[in-house]
Protein backbone atom coordinates (compact mmCIF):
# COMPACT_ATOMS: atom_id res chain seq x y z
CA UNK A 1 0.00 0.00 0.00
CA UNK A 2 0.93 3.35 -0.38
CA UNK A 3 -0.08 6.84 0.19
CA UNK A 4 0.54 10.24 -1.54
CA UNK A 5 -0.37 13.54 -0.93
CA UNK A 6 -0.46 16.92 -3.15
CA UNK A 7 -1.90 15.41 -5.79
CA UNK A 8 0.87 12.41 -5.92
CA UNK A 9 3.55 14.68 -6.08
CA UNK A 10 4.71 12.90 -1.89
CA UNK A 11 4.89 9.03 -1.82
CA UNK A 12 4.83 7.61 1.90
CA UNK A 13 6.56 4.41 1.41
CA UNK A 14 8.32 1.68 3.52
CA UNK A 15 11.61 0.19 2.75
CA UNK A 16 15.01 0.88 2.25
CA UNK A 17 16.31 4.04 1.66
CA UNK A 18 19.96 2.98 -0.30
CA UNK A 19 17.72 0.46 -2.53
CA UNK A 20 15.73 3.53 -4.04
CA UNK A 21 15.45 4.71 -7.70
CA UNK A 22 14.92 8.22 -7.64
CA UNK A 23 17.03 10.84 -9.13
CA UNK A 24 18.68 11.53 -5.85
CA UNK A 25 18.38 10.06 -2.30
CA UNK A 26 18.87 11.88 0.86
CA UNK A 27 21.69 11.00 3.50
CA UNK A 28 20.47 11.69 7.51
CA UNK A 29 24.82 12.69 7.75
CA UNK A 30 26.79 14.00 10.19
CA UNK A 31 28.98 16.83 10.48
CA UNK A 32 31.69 15.61 9.50
CA UNK A 33 30.20 13.95 6.30
CA UNK A 34 33.07 11.34 6.21
CA UNK A 35 30.57 8.28 7.46
CA UNK A 36 28.68 7.60 10.63
CA UNK A 37 26.20 4.55 11.29
CA UNK A 38 22.38 4.44 10.67
CA UNK A 39 21.64 5.87 7.11
CA UNK A 40 24.69 6.96 6.41
CA UNK A 41 26.89 4.12 7.01
CA UNK A 42 23.90 2.07 4.74
CA UNK A 43 24.26 4.50 1.98
CA UNK A 44 28.65 4.69 2.12
CA UNK A 45 28.44 1.27 2.35
CA UNK A 46 26.43 0.39 -0.40
CA UNK A 47 27.43 3.55 -2.20
CA UNK A 48 31.05 3.10 -2.38
CA UNK A 49 34.47 5.30 -2.50
CA UNK A 50 33.05 7.92 -4.83
CA UNK A 51 30.83 8.91 -2.62
CA UNK A 52 33.18 9.00 0.29
CA UNK A 53 36.02 10.63 -1.50
CA UNK A 54 33.30 13.69 -2.85
CA UNK A 55 32.83 14.11 0.83
CA UNK A 56 36.27 14.63 1.40
CA UNK A 57 36.48 17.26 -1.07
CA UNK A 58 33.77 19.17 0.16
CA UNK A 59 35.03 19.08 3.29
CA UNK A 60 38.47 20.22 1.93
CA UNK A 61 37.07 23.12 0.23
CA UNK A 62 33.46 24.27 0.73
CA UNK A 63 33.61 23.36 4.40
CA UNK A 64 36.32 22.41 6.34
CA UNK A 65 34.66 23.18 9.59
CA UNK A 66 32.13 20.35 9.05
CA UNK A 67 28.58 20.62 7.18
CA UNK A 68 26.40 22.97 9.44
CA UNK A 69 23.07 21.11 10.59
CA UNK A 70 20.17 22.16 8.14
CA UNK A 71 22.52 22.27 5.37
CA UNK A 72 22.97 20.43 2.03
CA UNK A 73 25.36 19.35 -0.41
CA UNK A 74 25.50 16.77 -3.02
CA UNK A 75 28.01 14.01 -4.67
CA UNK A 76 27.43 11.32 -7.50
CA UNK A 77 25.15 8.00 -6.25
CA UNK A 78 28.40 5.76 -6.60
CA UNK A 79 26.96 2.33 -6.56
CA UNK A 80 23.66 3.09 -5.71
CA UNK A 81 20.36 2.58 -7.95
CA UNK A 82 20.51 6.76 -7.78
CA UNK A 83 22.46 9.17 -9.58
CA UNK A 84 23.17 11.17 -6.69
CA UNK A 85 23.15 11.63 -3.05
CA UNK A 86 22.51 14.77 -1.37
CA UNK A 87 23.64 14.76 1.80
CA UNK A 88 22.27 16.99 4.60
CA UNK A 89 22.85 17.48 8.60
CA UNK A 90 19.73 16.92 10.93
CA UNK A 91 19.39 18.55 14.19
CA UNK A 92 20.46 16.44 17.56
CA UNK A 93 17.37 16.84 19.47
CA UNK A 94 17.13 19.64 22.26
CA UNK A 95 20.67 20.55 21.44
CA UNK A 96 20.01 23.88 19.71
CA UNK A 97 19.06 26.42 21.96
CA UNK A 98 15.32 26.01 21.02
CA UNK A 99 15.73 25.69 17.02
CA UNK A 100 15.20 21.99 16.51
CA UNK A 101 12.27 22.47 14.40
CA UNK A 102 13.38 25.19 12.08
CA UNK A 103 16.71 23.08 11.50
CA UNK A 104 14.66 19.68 10.35
CA UNK A 105 12.79 21.61 8.26
CA UNK A 106 15.81 23.44 6.71
CA UNK A 107 16.99 20.16 6.05
CA UNK A 108 14.03 19.27 3.68
CA UNK A 109 13.84 22.46 2.43
CA UNK A 110 17.59 22.72 1.71
CA UNK A 111 17.70 19.59 0.35
CA UNK A 112 14.86 19.59 -2.06
CA UNK A 113 16.47 23.09 -3.54
CA UNK A 114 19.64 21.73 -4.23
CA UNK A 115 17.61 18.94 -5.93
CA UNK A 116 15.97 21.37 -8.08
CA UNK A 117 18.96 23.65 -8.65
CA UNK A 118 20.58 20.96 -10.21
CA UNK A 119 17.52 19.45 -12.25
CA UNK A 120 16.08 16.43 -10.47
CA UNK A 121 12.87 15.67 -10.40
CA UNK A 122 12.44 12.88 -7.83
CA UNK A 123 14.14 12.27 -4.41
CA UNK A 124 13.71 10.13 -1.79
CA UNK A 125 14.31 11.28 1.98
CA UNK A 126 14.68 9.14 5.11
CA UNK A 127 13.04 10.39 8.57
CA UNK A 128 16.05 12.31 9.28
CA UNK A 129 17.15 12.56 12.70
CA UNK A 130 14.42 10.03 14.18
CA UNK A 131 17.31 7.32 14.81
CA UNK A 132 20.67 8.51 16.30
CA UNK A 133 19.51 11.74 16.64
CA UNK A 134 16.84 11.36 19.28
CA UNK A 135 13.63 13.49 17.28
CA UNK A 136 10.39 12.65 18.06
CA UNK A 137 9.24 10.94 15.21
CA UNK A 138 5.36 12.54 15.84
CA UNK A 139 6.88 16.06 16.07
CA UNK A 140 9.09 14.89 13.02
CA UNK A 141 6.62 13.93 11.10
CA UNK A 142 4.96 17.64 11.45
CA UNK A 143 7.89 19.38 10.61
CA UNK A 144 8.90 17.50 7.55
CA UNK A 145 5.57 17.47 5.89
CA UNK A 146 4.94 21.11 5.70
CA UNK A 147 8.73 22.06 5.26
CA UNK A 148 8.11 19.61 1.73
CA UNK A 149 4.66 21.07 1.78
CA UNK A 150 6.45 24.95 1.71
CA UNK A 151 8.85 24.00 -0.79
CA UNK A 152 6.77 22.18 -3.53
CA UNK A 153 4.24 25.44 -3.16
CA UNK A 154 7.17 27.61 -4.93
CA UNK A 155 8.76 24.87 -7.47
CA UNK A 156 7.63 23.49 -10.16
CA UNK A 157 10.74 20.88 -10.61
CA UNK A 158 10.50 18.48 -8.38
CA UNK A 159 8.14 15.87 -9.25
CA UNK A 160 8.30 13.29 -7.03
CA UNK A 161 9.10 13.52 -3.22
CA UNK A 162 9.44 9.93 -1.76
CA UNK A 163 9.18 9.48 1.69
CA UNK A 164 11.21 5.82 2.67
CA UNK A 165 10.19 4.58 6.57
CA UNK A 166 12.14 1.56 7.90
CA UNK A 167 8.86 0.13 9.21
CA UNK A 168 5.31 0.10 8.76
CA UNK A 169 4.91 1.28 12.35
CA UNK A 170 6.89 4.55 11.18
CA UNK A 171 5.44 4.99 8.03
CA UNK A 172 1.81 4.54 10.15
CA UNK A 173 3.11 7.37 12.51
CA UNK A 174 4.18 9.31 9.64
CA UNK A 175 0.75 9.26 8.44
CA UNK A 176 -1.17 10.05 11.73
CA UNK A 177 0.74 13.65 12.59
CA UNK A 178 1.80 15.10 8.80
CA UNK A 179 0.92 18.26 8.16
CA UNK A 180 0.38 18.69 4.62
CA UNK A 181 -2.41 21.39 3.48
CA UNK A 182 -3.98 18.75 1.37
CA UNK A 183 -5.35 15.24 2.94
CA UNK A 184 -4.02 11.34 1.84
CA UNK A 185 -5.18 9.68 -1.20
CA UNK A 186 -4.42 5.93 -0.65
CA UNK A 187 -3.93 3.58 -3.46
N1 LIG B 1 16.44 2.95 5.02
C1 LIG B 1 15.48 3.78 5.48
N2 LIG B 1 15.45 4.23 6.75
C2 LIG B 1 16.42 3.81 7.59
C3 LIG B 1 17.47 2.94 7.18
C4 LIG B 1 17.45 2.50 5.82
N3 LIG B 1 18.40 1.67 5.33
N4 LIG B 1 18.30 2.72 8.25
C5 LIG B 1 17.77 3.41 9.29
N5 LIG B 1 16.65 4.07 8.90
P1 LIG B 1 19.69 7.58 11.51
P2 LIG B 1 19.74 10.44 12.31
C6 LIG B 1 15.78 5.00 9.68
O1 LIG B 1 20.19 7.20 12.86
O2 LIG B 1 18.78 10.22 13.42
C7 LIG B 1 24.46 8.36 11.90
O3 LIG B 1 25.43 7.76 12.68
C8 LIG B 1 15.87 4.93 11.18
O4 LIG B 1 14.96 3.96 11.69
O5 LIG B 1 20.31 6.95 10.33
O6 LIG B 1 19.54 11.63 11.42
C9 LIG B 1 24.99 9.57 11.15
O7 LIG B 1 26.33 9.43 10.78
C10 LIG B 1 15.48 6.35 11.59
O8 LIG B 1 14.05 6.48 11.68
O9 LIG B 1 19.84 9.19 11.28
C11 LIG B 1 24.78 10.68 12.13
O10 LIG B 1 25.85 10.76 13.05
C12 LIG B 1 15.94 7.21 10.43
O11 LIG B 1 16.22 6.31 9.36
C13 LIG B 1 23.52 10.28 12.85
O12 LIG B 1 23.43 8.87 12.75
C14 LIG B 1 17.19 8.05 10.70
O13 LIG B 1 18.11 7.33 11.51
C15 LIG B 1 22.29 10.85 12.19
O14 LIG B 1 21.17 10.51 12.96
Amino acid sequence: MTTNFLDGRVIVAVGDITEQDTHAIVNAANSTLLGGGGVDDAIHGKGGRAIYDECLKIRQTVYPGGLPTGKAVITPGGDLKARFVIHTVGPVYGMNGGRDAELLADCYFNSLALAAEKNLRSVAFPSISTGAFHYPKHEAARISSRAINDFLDLDDIVSEVRLVFFSESDARMFLKHQNFIAGPKTA
